[in-house]
């Protein structure tokens, strides 16, 4: 008994040993991918944290997508024009897509939508913590064009070039759709700032009340974000949270100046040595408060959204039974 026991443990140590070295070979190969700025693929060997932060981060993002129609699908009946309903309308749209490609791209590791959507519904997953604030006039929905996308657009450049292929292929598309969807914001603003006085104090007061929320969008600070040196060491991310920030903040000073609003924060100005805009303090407790569940509209947004997928369950149905009878009458043609 003793001898067969033995043998039985030299066999599991051998077999260990072997897929050990295996595992070892598959992983100098995605490590010597990564090192080489090369893209991984779904049938490609990866380690299992690079597939579990992937799938956090585009689901994530997918949800955001998701959530981020509500506060700006508040305002197509209101829109002021036809022109300006047709443009939010499509902007609106295009979102639900960037969802879709995301929830595609989640799915290439493994996760089925239904899981996705269930930590959402759920609470369980996160989404952009900007989505939380109400849209109180229809200046809110230029500045979200101006400065959310904005800075949507900054940071998903960078993840055009994700190690990921998939990910890295839907940004591609969605960056070029956020360009048109920051710059119709712009445009707007523009409009309305060349109006009456009281157009011209709904837009300096929506700015005031989206500009923290927009810089907070960013992420923590680099110090306090425990994911982006293994993000950046995957070639997921390729710029650090205050690093875009900063961007963010140098790209768009020029932009208010021209629009011809003030930005809220009496500590932005020019810094010669650092060739950058020094600027104030971020409530992060606020920022952790909307992300964990305690923002504004948080509540409103969870509910609204999983009242739409309940609602949309009869026509998941339908494409199920539909489905079915096409495979049906296929397996009937051709016995
Ligand atoms: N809100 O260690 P890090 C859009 C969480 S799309 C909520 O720095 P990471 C288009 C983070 O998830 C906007 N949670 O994490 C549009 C993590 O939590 P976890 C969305 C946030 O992943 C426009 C924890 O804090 N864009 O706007 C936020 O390395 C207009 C620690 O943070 C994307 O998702 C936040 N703002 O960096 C639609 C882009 N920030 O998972 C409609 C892709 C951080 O440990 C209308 N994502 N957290 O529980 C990314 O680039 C990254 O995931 C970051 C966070 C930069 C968001």
């Amino acid at each position: 008994m003793y001898t067969q026991s033995f043998t039985t443990d030299t066999t599991t140590l051998k077999s260990v040993e072997r897929s050990s070295a295996e595992d070892a070979a598959k992983m100098a190969v995605f490590d010597t991918k990564i090192d080489a700025d090369g893209r991984i693929e779904p049938q490609d060997f990866m380690p299992e944290a690079y597939r579990k932060t992937l799938v956090r981060q585009i689901s994530q993002h997918a949800h955001s997508e998701i959530v981020g129609m509500l506060p700006e699908g508040n305002w197509i009946l209101r829109a002021p024009s036809l022109k300006r309903k047709a443009i939010l309308i499509a902007k609106v749209q295009d979102e639900g897509g960037h969802g879709l490609y995301l929830y595609s791209a989640a799915e290439t590791l493994g996760t089925s939508r239904d899981e996705l959507l269930d930590a959402l519904h759920t609470g369980k997953a996160k989404y952009s913590s900007i989505f939380n604030y109400p849209t109180l006039t229809w200046a809110d929905i230029g500045v979200i064009g101006w400065l959310v996308d904005g800075a949507a657009i900054m940071n998903q450049i960078p993840l055009c070039r994700c190690s990921y292929g998939p990910y890295a292929r839907a940004m591609v598309r969605i960056c070029k759709e956020e360009s048109f969807h920051q710059r119709q914001g712009y445009e707007a603003l523009l409009t309305m700032m060349k109006g009456s006085q009281a157009q011209r104090d709904m837009v300096q007061d929506a700015v005031n009340r989206w500009w923290w929320k927009c810089l907070a969008m960013f992420g923590p600070p680099d110090s306090d974000s425990p994911h982006s040196v293994q993000g950046m060491r995957w070639g997921i991310k390729r710029i650090s949270n205050d690093d875009l920030r900063q961007k963010f903040v140098d790209a768009t000073v020029p932009q208010a100046e021209v629009l011809g609003v003030s930005l809220p924060d009496p500590d932005l100005k020019w810094n010669e040595t650092r060739g950058h805009y020094d600027y104030g303090q971020i409530d992060w407790d606020e920022f952790w408060q909307t992300v964990n569940g305690h923002g504004p509209c948080n509540r409103e947004r969870l509910a609204t959204r999983v009242r739409a997928h309940n609602n949309g369950q009869w026509v998941r149905d339908a494409a199920l039974a539909y489905a079915e009878k096409q495979r049906q009458r296929a397996m009937k043609e051709a016995a």
